[in-house]
C-alpha cells in the first residue's frame, strides 16, 4: 500500500494527481483543479449567466504558447548571437516573459493584506423575511459567497497567528446584485469616525523609520495612540483576549460591527425599518490558541490559519456559521437601553437583545487561484441590496468613500467589478463606460439618461410595493442631525459618544478567571514591551479607569505603581455570553491529533487508533522515527518535521525516547492539549515531568487512551490545567 492508496486521506496534496518520478514528456491537456477546489462562476462581465466551464477561462491546451497564441519551441534559453554571445533584443518571447513577471504584483491592501479565502453557499431559513426585502434572506434561497478572512495589520507576507483583530469579510451574490458583509471578528471598533482611520492604522503599523515590529501591536506607537486616544480602549481589550487569538478561521465568530438599517415594503409603497446589527456563528464554536503557541506557530507554520482552512475543506470538514441578526426599534435617538446604536465602539449585548438566526452559511471550497480570487476580491460596504441600507455611524460613513476608492488603486482602475471573482450573478445594466481593463464589449450609442437613441435603455427599475414588479433599492428618507445641532454643518459628536470606559469593563467582568489571566498577561506582554514609561503609565491609568484588579496584575508586572481611578465608571452587568469558556462541547471537525509511534508498535493498535480519530471527524498523523511506511501506514511527520503546534491532542503509543517527542509533549501539556499515553508509554510522560494523574491526561491500553482523548477534545482545552 501507499500513502495514495490509503482510505486516511491527510490533506495537503499540491496536485490532483500525484507527481511522477521522472519529467513527463507526453503532451497531455491541463490537469483540472483538485476535487476541493473552485473557481468564480463564468459569468459574463455584465453579469449574464454563460454555459462556459470553468476549465475554459483557465489555461487549457498542451502546448506552450506566447501571450497572443503563438506555438513556442523553446522557453529556457534566450535568443543570443552565437552561443557565448549576448542576448538579442529580437527576442521577443523573453521579453514578453520577462515583461509580464515585472509586473506581476499589486499593491497589497492598505489594511487586511494577509488573508484567505473559500468559496461557499448561504442559505436563508426566512426568520429576517418579517424585517426586510432582501431576496438572498427569504426561506429557502440558496446564493453563492466568496468570503476573505484575514489579519489587519500585517502585510501580505506576515504570520497569520499574530495577536490582532481578524477580518471576516463575505461576498454574497445575489439575485439583486452583490452583497458585501465587510466585518471583523471583534464586535467594536477603536475610533468613532472614520477621520481618524489613518491615524490608528499608522500607531498600529511598524513604526516608519526601521518599519519594525511587523504585524503586531507590542510597539510604543501602538499604545501611545490607544491610551491617548481612550475610545479605542474597548476595542483593545477585546484584542488582549484570546479573541484575536483564533485557533482558526473556521472558529471565529464575525460581527458587522456598525448598526445597519433593515427596509421592508409595505403596500402603497411605504417602508418600515428598524435597527441591526449582524453576527457570524461558527458552528465549531469560538476558539483561542494560547499565547506561547501562537507564537511558536509563527516561526514554524506562518500559513497557519490559511492551511488549516484549505486543510480543513479538502478534507470535507466544511465550516459553518448561523448568520444572525439582532434586531433594534428604529427610533429618533437610535439607543437602545442607553446604547448608541451609531456608536461602533459600542456592543448590545445578547442578554438585552438575543440573536435571531436568518440562516446559515456553509464554506464548501478552496479558490483555485489565490490571485485570480482571494487577492482580487474587492469588498466594499457600499455593495447594498433593496431591503438592508446604511446609517449614519461616522466610521460606516467613511467607509462607504473608502472601499471604492482604494479598488482604484489596488486593481489599477475602475472596472475591478469586471474581474471574475467581483462580477454579479445579476443582470448587469450600467452605464459606466471605458476606462483601464474594459472587458465588457457594449454595445449601443447612448450609455447616458434620458436618451431615445437606445429606445430609452436601460430604464429606472420600479419600487417595490409601489409598482408591481419593483425592485429598486430605495434610500429611506431620513431625518438629518438631531439633538441640539440640528441642521447646522459641525464637527461635533453626540454627547453619547464620550463613554469610553463603562464596555471595557463590562467586557472583562464577563470573562471566567482564565480567560480573564490570559487578558492581564496579554497587557503585561505587550507593555512590557513598550520602551517609553511615560505610555506605559498612561495604559496604567486607563486599565485603572477599567478595572482595578486588572490594573494591579499589569503594573506589578511592569513594575511600576497602580495609579487610581481618574473616572466615574458605572458598575456594569456581566454578559456571559461574551465568554469563549463555557461548559458548552464542540465538533471536532477538521483538528489534527498525533500518533506517535516507532517501529515496533502494534499494528493493530496504530489502525484502530487512526479509525478511531478519522471516525470523529478529525485528521490522524502519524509521527515515527522516519518518514515513508510502517508497515502498510503511511507516515505523515517523522520527529523531524513534528511539530505540537500542528496537533490538538497527542497519543503516544510506543516508549521512545527522543529529546524532540519530549519537547513536544511539554509544550502540548502547557498549551492545554489532550495528552494520551499507553501503559507501553509511561516512560515518555515521565521524560516530559509529566503527572499521569493531571487533567487532561488519559493512560490505559491503546483504545481507552484514544476514546479518552477523543471524549476530550470536544471541550477545546483542558482548563483545568491553568491554576487561577
Ligand atoms: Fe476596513 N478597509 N476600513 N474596516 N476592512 C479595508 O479596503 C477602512 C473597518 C475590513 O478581505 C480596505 O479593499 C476605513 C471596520 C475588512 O478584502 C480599505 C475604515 C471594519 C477588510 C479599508 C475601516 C473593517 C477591510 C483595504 C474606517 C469592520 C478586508 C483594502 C472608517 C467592520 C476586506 C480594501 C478584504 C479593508 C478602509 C474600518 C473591516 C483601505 C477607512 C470598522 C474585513 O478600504
Amino acid at each position: 500500500m501507499t500513502a495514495e492508496s490509503d482510505h486516511i486521506n491527510v490533506p495537503g496534496a499540491p496536485a490532483p494527481e500525484p507527481a511522477a518520478f521522472d519529467e513527463p514528456t507526453q503532451p497531455h491537456a491541463p490537469l483540472p483543479p483538485k476535487a476541493d477546489q473552485s473557481g468564480p462562476d463564468t459569468v459574463t462581465p455584465t453579469g449574464a449567466e454563460t454555459t462556459t466551464p470553468q476549465s475554459a477561462v483557465a489555461q487549457q491546451g498542451e502546448r506552450l504558447t506566447t501571450a497572443q497564441g503563438l506555438p513556442l519551441r523553446d522557453t529556457d534559453h534566450s535568443l543570443k548571437a552565437g552561443r557565448r554571445g549576448p542576448v538579442l533584443l529580437q527576442d521577443h518571447h523573453l521579453r514578453e516573459k520577462i515583461t509580464h513577471f515585472d509586473h506581476e504584483r499589486i499593491p497589497e491592501r492598505v489594511v487586511h493584506a494577509r488573508g484567505a479565502a473559500a468559496h461557499g453557499r448561504f442559505v436563508a431559513n426566512g426568520e429576517a423575511e418579517r424585517f426586510t426585502d432582501a431576496a438572498f434572506l427569504k426561506a429557502g434561497t440558496v446564493t453563492d459567497t466568496f468570503v476573505r478572512f484575514s489579519t489587519v495589520l500585517g502585510s501580505r507576507g506576515s504570520a497569520d497567528t499574530v495577536r490582532d483583530t481578524r477580518g471576516f469579510a463575505t461576498k454574497f451574490y445575489t439575485t439583486e446584485g452583490v452583497y458585501d458583509l465587510v466585518g471583523n471578528n471583534i464586535p467594536v471598533f477603536f475610533i468613532q469616525d472614520a477621520i481618524k482611520f489613518p491615524d490608528i492604522i499608522h500607531a498600529g503599523k511598524p513604526h516608519p523609520d526601521r518599519e519594525i515590529p511587523q504585524a503586531q501591536s507590542a510597539h510604543d506607537t501602538f499604545w501611545d495612540f490607544v491610551s491617548l486616544h481612550t475610545e479605542a480602549q474597548h476595542h483593545t481589550i477585546w484584542n488582549m483576549s484570546d479573541r484575536a487569538l483564533p485557533r482558526s478561521y473556521r472558529m471565529m465568530q464575525g460581527f458587522g460591527i456598525h448598526t445597519f438599517r433593515l427596509v421592508k415594503s409595505t403596500d402603497g409603497g411605504g417602508l418600515t425599518t428598524s435597527l441591526v446589527k449582524f453576527h457570524w456563528r461558527p458552528r465549531l464554536g469560538t476558539h483561542g490558541l494560547t499565547w506561547e503557541e501562537a507564537q511558536l506557530i509563527s516561526g514554524k507554520d506562518p500559513d497557519f490559519h490559511r492551511r488549516d482552512l484549505a486543510d480543513a475543506i479538502e478534507a470535507g470538514a466544511l465550516p459553518e456559521w448561523d448568520f444572525a441578526i439582532q434586531v433594534f426599534p428604529d427610533t429618533e435617538d437610535q439607543l437602545f437601553h442607553g446604547i448608541d446604536l451609531l456608536d461602533p465602539t459600542k456592543i448590545v449585548p445578547e442578554e438585552l437583545s438575543p440573536l435571531i438566526v436568518v440562516g446559515t452559511m456553509t464554506l464548501e471550497k478552496n479558490p483555485s487561484n489565490y490571485f485570480a480570487e482571494t487577492e482580487q476580491v474587492a469588498f466594499h460596504p457600499g455593495h447594498l441590496v433593496p431591503g438592508i441600507d446604511v446609517t449614519s455611524d461616522p466610521l460606516l460613513q467613511g467607509r462607504l468613500f473608502s472601499y471604492l476608492d482604494t479598488q482604484i488603486s489596488r486593481l489599477g482602475g475602475p472596472n475591478f467589478a469586471q474581474l471574475p471573482i467581483n462580477r454579479p450573478h445579476a443582470e448587469v445594466n450600467d452605464m459606466l463606460r471605458d476606462g483601464m481593463h474594459q472587458t465588457a464589449v457594449h454595445s449601443g450609442v447612448a450609455p447616458y439618461h434620458p436618451n431615445s437613441l437606445d429606445g430609452g435603455c436601460p430604464f429606472p427599475a420600479m419600487v417595490a410595493g409601489a409598482q408591481p414588479g419593483g425592485d429598486a433599492f430605495v434610500d429611506v428618507p431620513q431625518p438629518i442631525g438631531g439633538e441640539a445641532t440640528g441642521d447646522v454643518v459641525t464637527r461635533e459628536q453626540s454627547a453619547s459618544f464620550d463613554d469610553h470606559f463603562s464596555q471595557a469593563r463590562l467586557f472583562y467582568r464577563s470573562l471566567t478567571p482564565v480567560e480573564q489571566l490570559h487578558v492581564k498577561q496579554a497587557y503585561a506582554f505587550e507593555l512590557g514591551k513598550v520602551y517609553e514609561q511615560a505610555i506605559k503609565e498612561r495604559q496604567l491609568q486607563c486599565l485603572a479607569n477599567i478595572d482595578e484588579d486588572l490594573c494591579a496584575f499589569v503594573a506589578d508586572e511592569l513594575g511600576l505603581p497602580a495609579p487610581a481611578p481618574t473616572e466615574e465608571v458605572p458598575e456594569v452587568e456581566p454578559s456571559p455570553a461574551l465568554r469563549m469558556i463555557t461548559d458548552d462541547t464542540w465538533p471536532a471537525d477538521g483538528r489534527q491529533i498525533g500518533i506517535v509511534v516507532d517501529d515496533d508498535t502494534d499494528a493493530a493498535a496504530l489502525a484502530s487508533a487512526r479509525e478511531a480519530i478519522h471516525a470523529a471527524g478529525a485528521t490522524p498523523l502519524v509521527i515515527a522515527p522516519h518518514g515513508g511506511m510502517l508497515g502498510d501506514v503511511p507516515v505523515q511527520r517523522s520527529f523531524h518535521t513534528a511539530a505540537s503546534i500542528e496537533l490538538d491532542a497527542v497519543i503516544v503509543l510506543a516508549p521512545v525516547a527522543d529529546q524532540r517527542i519530549v519537547e513536544l509533549l511539554r509544550e502540548a501539556f502547557r498549551h492545554d492539549k489532550a495528552i494520551g499515553a499507553a501503559s507501553a508509554a509511561d516512560s515518555v510522560l515521565q521524560a516530559a515531568a509529566i503527572d499521569a494523574a493531571a487533567p487532561g491526561v488519559v493512560t490505559g491500553e491503546p483504545s481507552a487512551v484514544t476514546a479518552g482523548v477523543l471524549d476530550l477534545l470536544p471541550a477545546h482545552r483542558v482548563w483545568q490545567r491553568e491554576q487561577v
